[in-house]
């Protein structure tokens, strides 16, 4: 890196700005995988860690949902999930002298990077109502408090009780067991921020939330479209399987408005050629589209398909799929005709020639797989843009057949997993009817609070109590101010983690920590050590075994702990065997097997070597459990995002180094940054239209009609080759620029890719 600028200013003086890479991965990447590893662990825990990840009885990398070929290499895993690996496994714990020094308030004080690397939490930690500072407390002590507050509220809804996607399968079963038998669906989960607008628009298109596709697919696929995703960096192994497909002749199609390192040329470090080579171009086209600008792309293809259809009848669309599987085609081409494509130009910042090769890419191609991830799913139109992108599938049958399908990409390890075991706040009467039979009590059934309606209880009164399964949640909703007020409004909030972050900090009256066990760690309970499952992104479940041993004593499991907690409030109410569930997994694994669909024999299936793909109607047989029992072709109106004259529109993303609101480090090395997180990328073009100049300071201000301004001061611009009018700035630092109301249509997902921002010379301060 030659830096190019310094900073000294603003909160990281030593901020550093050089050159974005082009390529991603290759011998730089492992080296830096294995080097924090080896400093902290020591040789024999690191080598028992890196060669038991992702490997058949080892444990699930938690880096990200990306499946597990079933020809794995002996090391399947990335530098990014030898990170959160390292990350976890840590030796260090927090000093117990830290919780006596520093009062909560001082915690407000310490950044999400440095509380991480205070290590893991070892014991139960308490913060009486009043108190300034957090004091040790025993773990029946923890768990009566917690039971007597639930016990005492006047209604179950007013608890909340949160879930982030690394949750394993079995203790989501029995959190959610817990939940619904106390009594409410208050299920909030990180889904809501997340893959919600997928769940939305594919549950009502095609009849299933999920991926259509296996993993195998993507080498059997002629073109694959990466939309809204940065593999690169959140699913490195996904290059490989890019690659992959390239050799077996695919094209790769890359829709972004930052030119992404890893989608751009790839290096793979398993292989001798991409240690020392140039690595493979991945992406033979590379859509810079305007923030938003997807849905119009999708309309604008599929018009041009109807156009060839129309031009050449008979053989362009699948009729045979169509008149079979399909509703909608006639509406759709009715209102596909009109589409304005001066709007298209206008919403996509493409050209009509880049949008014709698209179109004559998809039109050239048998067998069409599309991706997608944040890019797509964190819109205000997020909903309709999936819808589109479905549409567009099914015009030429690319649904339901080898090669072909949608596939969203997940973020949290097992984000997919926790949703099939009932982690939502709106589950179906067929799965709650199962669950009541199974356990002999009648669950809730009106809709609880998601994400964005728990910060709207807090905020008003209506929730009192917030339980947190993982997570971080303060920093990771939207509109941090706001959202932090409202969890201080709360009476008892409760963090089941492995470390401490700003959800520790920004508290209710009472508060508890509850530390427990990583996934790489073993689990040791009355009948032996014991696993738990997973589900990755194209519905694959899988075992996942801890390899090390915990890293202190005293640490629960989250089994047990979610088990003592419901024994502790609801004791032998509805006769549940609370305690056997955390004495033996398999007893939890076969009330599974009688209440989700595609679990039958699940303690034989997840035994079997490389566990079991659950059942997919679109995928196994063009089955769509949809309203009309067929895939729906749908209409949408076209919006498209308008930007005022003088404003960006900013999105808030992941940097390479870190995970989530977890911060590794403060480098983000393909885009160039280095030592620092306050920059914001903005297209030199619109730099100099703004008046301002490459490295300045600005102060970011977001507008959202009759509200005050939020505010992110002293930010640093960096000239970068975003698409033109589109900014980019670090998630969660950012959230605080994202109005609570901003959300997507019908997913209620808040809007973290598509935020109005002014940018201003930042302000003299004292
Ligand atoms: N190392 C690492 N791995 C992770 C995570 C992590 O934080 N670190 N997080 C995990 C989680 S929970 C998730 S959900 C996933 C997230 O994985 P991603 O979705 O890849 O994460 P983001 O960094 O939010 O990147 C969003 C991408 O969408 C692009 N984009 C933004 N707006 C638009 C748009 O309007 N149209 C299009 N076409 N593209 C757009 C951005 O430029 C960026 O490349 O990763 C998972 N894996
Ligand atoms: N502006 C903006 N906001 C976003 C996003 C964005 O792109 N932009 N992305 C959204 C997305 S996609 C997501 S998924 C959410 C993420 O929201 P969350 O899932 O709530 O956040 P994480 O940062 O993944 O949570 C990290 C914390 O989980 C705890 N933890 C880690 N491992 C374990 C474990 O094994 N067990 C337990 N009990 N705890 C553990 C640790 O204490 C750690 O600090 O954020 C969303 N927010
Ligand atoms: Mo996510």
């Amino acid at each position: 890196m030659t830096p190019r600028e310094t900073g000294e200013t603003g909160a990281y003086p030593d901020l550093e700005i050089g050159h974005r890479e082009t390529w991603a991965v290759g011998m730089p990447a492992i080296l830096k995988s294995m080097g924090p590893a080896l400093k902290d662990m020591g040789p024999l825990r690191t080598a028992q860690l890196l060669s038991a990840m992702n490997q058949k009885g080892g444990f699930d990398c938690m880096s990200c949902a990306w499946p597990d070929p079933d020809h794995r290499s002996p090391a399947e895993f990335c530098e990014n999930g030898a990170k959160a690996v390292t990350w976890e496994a840590t030796p260090v714990t927090v000093p117990a002298r830290f919780f006596a020094e520093n009062s909560i308030d001082d915690m407000l004080g310490i950044s999400e990077y440095e509380l991480g690397l205070l290590g893991r939490l070892t014991e139960p930690m308490y913060r009486a109502k009043g108190a300034s500072h957090y004091v040790p407390v025993s773990w029946p002590a923890a768990f009566s408090l917690i039971a007597d507050k639930l016990n005492g509220l006047s209604s179950p809804d007013e608890a909340t009780f949160y879930t982030s996607g690394r949750t394993a399968n079995e203790t989501a079963f029995v959190y959610q067991l817990f939940v619904r038998a106390f009594g409410t669906n208050n299920l909030p989960d990180c889904s809501n921020m997340c893959h919600e607008s997928t769940g939305v628009a594919l549950g009502e298109t095609i009849g299933v939330g999920k991926s259509t596709i296996a993993y195998d697919d993507f080498g059997k696929s002629d073109l694959i479209i990466v939309m809204g995703q940065n593999p690169g960096t959140n699913h490195p192994r996904m290059l490989t399987a890019l690659e992959d497909a390239k050799r077996n002749g695919a094209t790769i199609i890359g829709v972004n408005p930052l030119p992404e390192a890893g989608l751009i040329r790839y290096k793979n470090p398993q292989k001798v050629r991409g240690i020392i080579g140039r690595g493979t171009e991945l992406a033979d086209q590379y859509l810079q589209i305007r923030s938003g600008g997807d849905m119009a792309l999708l309309q604008a293809t599929s018009r041009r398909v109807l156009d060839a259809e129309a031009a050449a009848p008979g053989t362009v669309l699948d009729h045979a799929f169509i008149s079979e599987h399909c509703s909608g085609l006639e509406e759709f081409t009715a209102h596909i005709a009109g589409l304005d494509e001066a709007a298209v130009l206008e919403a996509t910042g493409l050209t009509t020639a880049e949008i014709d090769e698209f179109a004559a890419r998809y039109l050239a191609a048998d067998r069409v797989i599309i991706t997608w991830a944040m890019g797509l799913t964190q819109q205000k139109k997020s909903v309709d843009t999936l819808k589109e992108l479905i549409n567009l599938l099914l015009l030429r049958g690319n649904i339901g057949k080898p090669g072909a399908g949608a596939s969203p990409i997940r973020g949290h390890s097992n984000v997919q997993g926790d949703r099939t075991m009932g982690i939502w706040e709106q589950m179906s009467d067929k799965f709650l009817d199962d669950l009541g039979r199974e356990f002999a009590f009648e669950p809730p059934r009106e809709h609880g609070a998601d994400s964005l309606a728990t910060v709207e209880g807090l905020r008003g009164g209506a929730i009192k109590v917030f339980v947190a399964l993982g997570g971080n949640f303060v920093s990771a909703i939207s509109d941090t101010a706001v959202a932090e007020a409202a969890m201080r409004g709360a009476e008892m909030t409760v963090q089941i983690s492995t470390k401490l972050n700003r959800s520790h900090a920004v508290v209710g009256d009472e508060a508890l920590i509850l530390p427990t066990l990583g996934r790489t760690e073993i689990d040791v309970q009355a009948t032996g050590a014991q696993f738990l499952s997973v589900e990755d992104s194209v519905c694959a479940v899988h075992a996942t075994h801890g390899r090390v041993a915990p890293v202190a004593p005293g640490l629960l499991s989250e089994v047990a702990i979610v088990t003592r907690l419901a024994q502790a409030t609801l004791g032998d109410k509805y006769g549940i065997d609370w305690v056997g569930f955390e004495r033996d997994y398999n007893i939890i694994r076969d009330h599974i097997s009688r209440v989700v669909p595609g679990f039958e024999s699940f303690n034989e299936d997840v035994r079997r070597k490389g566990g079991f793909i659950l059942p997919n109607g679109p995928r196994d047989e063009r089955r769509f459990d949809t309203a009309t029992g067929k895939a729906m072709i749908t209409v949408n109106d076209l919006e498209h995002l308008e930007r005022p004259p003088g404003r960006l529109i900013l999105q808030s993303m992941r940097s390479h180094d870190q995970f989530n609101t977890t911060i590794y480090s403060l480098n983000d090395r393909y885009r160039g940054i280095k030592n620092g997180r306050d920059v914001i990328f903005v297209n030199p073009d619109d730099i100099t239209e703004l008046g301002l100049s490459d490295g300045q300071r600005v102060d970011i201000f977001s507008e959202w009609p009759g509200e005050p301004d939020r505010e992110l001061l002293g930010y640093r611009v960096v000239s970068y080759p975003t698409a033109r009018g589109c900014a980019a700035a670090y998630y969660p630092e950012a959230n605080v620029l994202v109005p609570l109301s901003s959300a997507a249509l019908s997913s209620k997902t808040p809007v973290s890719k598509a935020i109005i921002v002014r940018l201003e010379p930042a302000a003299v301060r004292a």
